[in-house]
């Protein structure tokens, strides 16, 4: 049985850089692999020329995106169609987060077209909150899994294989019998990690697309203690499950070795929540002399002046911290767990290290005002990180903040097929587009973000703030010269 795993494409509809490894579908095409299955990686949305780079910009361009979806003649869905009759899959599996759902249901049409009798399976963080609406909206999907993917998938796959329809028992699986949806029970998680083969990064069409640094993504552990109201990260648990550091040290070595990667990036949800786990894996991993860079994302909360210190000796050249708001009321109201004064100490810290530090903001939280919005602006000047970006904030289901909406009125608990084709990703869920926050008008609001986004989009272009990135990088463009001049056209467009 052919197996093919694919990410549906979004950013490229836009020729905006996106060249990350789909990490999910690397577990889950080395779990099926090591278990003897036929399994290839298609990543739809990987962006061979891409040009553009500002994302806070990215929704302006969302109308294009509705009605490429739509085109039968755009280059993008004709590969598409392509890899189907090239590969003749039996099975496909789509990996879906909210933002790329109507992407996601275009490729599960595209595969049936390809061939009806074609078993169609979608998971992911999306699938994960809403398997429900994935199945009411689309006859092309015959399977949702929920939550963490490896066992459920193999199952799942071994009983289509064995023909024998005996779908009932297997735990984290939702489908449908008739016109009834079954939802079998959860599944527990994984518990231990190191049992997951890596990655399979050779699994990818394409490989030689990407660069060594893409194939440099890697996740220590899985989950997160804290509960911010607005993040979607309920796939995983509170309880934080870790590998252990040899098999971390073993991927990077082997990562290292086989594609040449210098750069490699943790997108573990709060790398430095264990501080001790971390400073062992620092000490080993300078022993170790790879002469790598890595970065990673953490919290204001989990860093200190000793940390910093040992992760830069270790390799570490950039981290990227979520501030979301320079409003306190607003950062309750994210449960965040942060103050303005954490806030301010953490800057003091990564600029007293010299550590390249990248922040996230939102704006457009509901009950969000004029002057909240300003105070954020006011704390991106007084903290003066080496990179930092807003986004508009958007309802994700499963999230308290998502909760506080539907009370509010703004926010509604389920979209329709045709929304997910009429409403751009930006303003999926909301109940009336023009009416995101309760306290201003829909024009009043656009001219804020507006001039949210120049404020940010001028604080970055500055010379200092493009020096300090080329210096947290100069090793990797040493040794790969390729990756200097990707950057180069990633700055380029994203100037424009
Ligand atoms: C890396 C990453 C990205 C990369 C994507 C790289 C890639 N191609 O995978 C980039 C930078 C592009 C990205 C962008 C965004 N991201 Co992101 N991202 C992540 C991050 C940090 C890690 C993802 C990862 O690799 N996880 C590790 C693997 C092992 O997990 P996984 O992918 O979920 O896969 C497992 C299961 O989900 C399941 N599974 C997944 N796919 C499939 C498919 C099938 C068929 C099956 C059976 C199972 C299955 O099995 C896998 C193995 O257990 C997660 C946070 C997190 N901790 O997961 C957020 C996360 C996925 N992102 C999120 C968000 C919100 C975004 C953005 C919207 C941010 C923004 N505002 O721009 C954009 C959306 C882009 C888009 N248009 O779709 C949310 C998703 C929310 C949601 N409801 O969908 C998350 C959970 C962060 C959060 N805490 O809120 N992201
Ligand atoms: S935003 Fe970060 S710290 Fe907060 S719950 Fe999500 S992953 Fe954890």
């Amino acid at each position: 049985m052919n197996i093919l795993l694919i990410d549906p494409p979004f950013y490229r509809f836009f020729n905006y850089y996106n060249r990350y490894f789909p990490l999910g579908l690397g577990y889950l095409a080395s779990t099926l692999k090591k278990a003897g299955h036929e399994v290839m990686i298609y990543d739809a949305d990987c962006n061979k020329n891409a040009k553009g780079m500002d994302y806070t910009r990215l929704p302006e361009k969302y109308r294009i995106y509705l009605k490429e979806l739509k085109n039968p003649g755009n280059p993008i869905i004709k590969e598409i169609s392509e890899t189907f009759q090239n590969y003749q899959p039996d099975i496909v599996g789509i990996t879906v987060m909210t933002p790329k759902m109507a992407s996601a249901f275009t490729v599960a049409s595209l595969a049936k077209q390809y061939n009806r009798g074609c078993s169609v399976i979608v998971g992911g963080p999306h699938a994960t909150l809403q398997p429900s609406e994935i199945l009411k909206n689309s006859r092309d999907v015959d399977f949702v899994i929920n939550g963490e993917g490896e066992t459920v998938f193999l199952e799942l796959i071994n009983s289509l294989r064995a023909d024998n329809n005996s779908f009932s028992e297997i735990r984290g699986l939702s489908y449908r019998k008739g016109d009834d949806l079954v939802h079998n029970a959860t599944r527990s998680f994984i518990d231990d990690l190191d049992c997951l083969p890596f990655p399979d990064r050779e699994g990818l069409l394409g490989l030689d697309t990407y660069t060594s640094e893409d194939m440099g993504l890697l996740m220590g552990s899985r989950g997160c203690p804290y509960r911010c109201s607005y993040c979607a990260t309920q796939i995983w648990t509170r309880k934080v499950r870790y590998r252990s550091l040899a098999n971390i040290l073993e991927e990077i070595r082997y990562v290292h070795r086989r594609f040449g990667t210098r750069q490699f990036t943790f997108k573990d949800d709060s790398f430095t929540v264990n501080r001790k786990r971390v400073m062992e894996f620092c000490h080993a991993l300078h022993d170790e002399d790879l002469k790598i860079n890595w970065d990673c994302n953490t919290r204001v909360d989990l860093v200190d002046q000793e940390l910093l210190k040992v992760m830069k000796k270790a390799g570490c050249n950039s981290i990227k911290v979520g501030i979301e708001s320079g409003s306190e009321r607003i950062l309750e109201l994210m449960d965040k767990g942060i103050t303005l004064e954490r806030i301010c100490d953490a800057a003091r810290l990564f600029r007293e290290t010299g550590i390249h530090w990248t922040t996230y903001f939102m704006m457009g939280i509901p009950t969000e005002t004029r002057e909240d919005v300003k105070k954020t602006l006011d704390l991106l000047h007084k903290i003066r990180p080496s990179f930092a970006s807003i986004g508009v904030y958007e309802p994700f289901p499963g999230t308290r903040l998502f909760e506080i909406g539907v009370e509010r009125g703004l926010v509604k608990q389920e979209m329709s097929y045709e929304d997910f084709f009429t409403h751009i990703p930006s303003d999926y869920y909301l109940k009336d587009i023009k009416r995101r926050v309760d306290t201003m008008d829909y024009e009043n609001f656009t001219t804020m973000e507006n001039e949210a986004k120049d404020v940010f989009h001028d604080y970055n272009k500055g010379i200092g703030r493009i020096l300090e990135r080329a210096k947290a990088r100069s090793n990797i463009y040493l040794h790969n010269p390729r990756i200097f001049f990707n950057d180069v056209e990633k700055f380029l467009g994203w100037l424009r």
